[in-house]
């Protein structure tokens, strides 16, 4: 019981719906932890790993389709349909609930209900939210403890009267009497999995899912979802942003907010280390951007998490030697493979594995065209705090002053590798109109290249067409003190299907350019696209990339944009009449440059 009346009625609802045997109320301490660790070991779900090799850290194996988001179970259900837009799923909220309270009846007998309160953003923080977790996971609550900030502090600010958002989730597998997970991850089949989201009455409800965003809601569901849409009604914005400190050789401080589809490469942008001489950088966050103009009129960004839910097949000491070094302890990893002196392994970390047990659990050898030991999408979850270059101001809930925003992709062809938006509204356009090859973030996605806005194609929780009129109006707002604008690929293969660009840490020479770009300290081609470097515009020293390489990646094949335009026209008319003038200006703008 809390001292919160509303928070207690709630508890009490869910309660004699879903039937628990047994209710805790989180208090977010390491007992806590281990108990739920303690708890998942008994059921045979999570493996304790080497604690010489990988201290205090465990692996688990989800359901082989229990995987990764569901963008197809994933709704908005405003309640008017066209709230919700033409990129997200709907129902109508009544309907939905009616149906959802069908499966969350009885849903948690023979379980634990465990009540979780966290805050998103530093505890307390005036830009911080409470959510409240009701989840009959263990699993969840310990992948919530270092995702978000759990505990007896949050209830402590909440109080008796204090606003927090509701968040329901249950795996959808209760027990009979006597019977045991037993090594089997607890999930619904997937056509009774619903992520459901509730704007108008910001309120959350999943069933049927234990994996990443659609089981730990603080993240893809109230950080992005609900947060976007009470973003745009109290005027800020909560954007798929990773954030970084670049600093220059002279110590000036270039804050940076990029956006990017699940799997391209944010985790690694977020935690680059630039073998630029004098350069240095640093991670505030890797996923989530919150951010607020203040009173300077510039707009400052804090990151709502508390830890980092990272991909982790690819990820290596020479890929990514900061996350590497955040996970050597305290970590949850999920779908990896085991290896036999129990640590864990996968495609692109550093050394190979003889054998182990894969993802499914099944001993396994590697074999050349044979099946991979690790998910696609397995994942790490691993406390922020314990990267190594994190800001030692990361929890400052002030947040830090972007100067830059950057979107992308992953697009094999066409794509530069570089450009800059001509002002605010281009910079809108080119978020706007963002396009990637898939992924395995997500298990249902199709398409051979997708749009997605800004990288919140899954996560807006309104209508695309408002968000960017919101952006359009923060523009506004912020006037020139707005963030520049870039877009970056840094995956352009040539025809031999070749990498053209090395990435990771050289990504960052890029980013030199942009805060040398803001400086007005380097020159750039204007093109139809926008502003380009040319090729000894790049800080390449030490850098092997043949000539005719770069000059690929600076290259603007204007036939290629041509010949995307109807794409590009069926795109934007999906979003019928709410698409915004100023976009639609845009667009035309762009096809005159074009000289289509
Ligand atoms: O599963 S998550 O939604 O948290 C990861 C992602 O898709 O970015
Ligand atoms: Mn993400």
């Amino acid at each position: 019981m809390s001292k919160n009346q509303k928070l207690n009625a709630w508890v009490e609802e869910v309660r004699a719906m879903c039937q628990p045997d047994s209710v805790v109320w989180c208090d977010g301490t390491t007992a806590e932890y281990n108990e739920m660790m303690r708890l998942l070991e008994e059921a045979g779900l999570a493996t304790k790993l080497n604690d010489a090799k990988r201290p205090n850290s465990y692996l688990f194996r989800s359901d082989p389709s229990d995987v990764a988001r569901v963008e197809d179970r994933t709704y908005i259900a405003s309640r008017r349909k066209e709230d919700a837009g033409p990129t997200n799923n709907w129902i109508d909220p009544d309907e939905l609930k009616k149906t959802m309270r069908g499966f969350y009846t009885g849903c948690m007998k023979g379980r634990t209900m465990y009540v979780i309160p966290f805050s998103m953003g530093p505890i307390g923080s005036p830009i911080a939210k409470i959510g409240i977790e009701i989840t009959d996971s263990p699993y969840v609550v310990a992948n919530m403890h270092i995702m978000t900030r759990v505990g007896t502090r949050v209830m402590e600010v909440l109080g008796s009267d204090g606003e927090f958002i509701p968040c329901l989730h249950s795996v959808g597998k209760p027990l009979a009497a006597g019977e045991k997970d037993n090594g089997k991850w607890p999930c619904a089949p997937i056509e009774n999995k619903y992520i459901a989201h509730f704007p108008e009455e910001n309120l959350i409800w999943s069933y049927g899912s234990g994996y990443g965003g659609n089981a730990l809601l603080g993240k893809k569901c109230l950080a992005l979802r609900i947060a976007s849409a009470m973003g745009r009604k109290e005027g800020w914005m909560a954007e798929h942003m990773l954030i970084l400190r670049l600093i220059s050789p002279e110590g000036k401080r270039y804050h940076i907010a990029a956006a990017f589809p699940s799997a391209c490469g944010k985790t690694n942008l977020a935690m680059v280390q630039p073998p630029l001489k004098g350069w240095k950088a640093e991670c505030l966050g890797d996923d989530i951007a919150w951010m607020k103009i203040k009173d300077d009129g510039r707009l400052y960004a804090i990151n709502p998490e508390a830890g980092f839910f990272g991909v982790a097949p690819g990820t290596s000491y020479s890929s990514n030697p900061m996350a590497m070094d955040t996970i050597r302890a305290n970590t949850i990893f999920t779908n990896c493979v085991l290896t036999d002196d129990k640590d864990i392994w996968w495609e692109g970390i550093d050394g190979d594995c003889q054998h182990g047990i894969d993802w499914k659990g099944r001993e396994w050898t590697p074999k050349k065209g044979g099946e991979v030991g690790a998910h696609g999408n397995a994942r790490f979850t691993a406390p922020a705090r314990q990267c190594p270059v994190i800001c030692s101001d990361w929890e400052n809930p002030a947040g830090v002053p972007i100067d830059i925003f950057i979107f992308g992709g992953r697009r094999t062809r066409v794509m530069p590798l570089v450009h800059q938006a001509m002002n605010w509204d281009h910079g809108v356009f080119m978020g706007a109109t963002a396009a990637s090859e898939p992924t395995a973030a997500a298990l249902d996605v199709k398409q051979q290249l997708r749009r997605d806005p800004m990288a919140m194609l899954p996560f807006c929780g309104y209508h695309i067409g408002d968000y960017w009129q919101h952006w359009f109006e923060m523009g506004d707002r912020l006037g020139d003190k707005a963030p520049k604008v870039f877009y970056v690929n840094w995956f352009r293969k040539n025809d031999q299907g070749k990498w053209l660009w090395p990435g990771f840490g050289d990504n960052s020479r890029v980013l030199k350019w942009m805060c040398q770009r803001l400086d007005g300290k380097v020159g750039a081609n204007e093109t139809p696209i926008g502003f380009m470097p040319k090729a000894e515009d790049l800080d390449l020293t030490g850098l092997d990339v043949p000539k005719e390489d770069l000059a690929e990646l600076l290259r603007v094949d204007v036939a290629a944009f041509k010949g995307e335009l109807a794409d590009l026209d069926a795109y934007l008319a999906k979003v019928g009449d709410r698409l915004p003038a100023r976009l639609a200006k845009q667009v035309a703008d762009y096809k005159k440059r074009l000289g289509a």
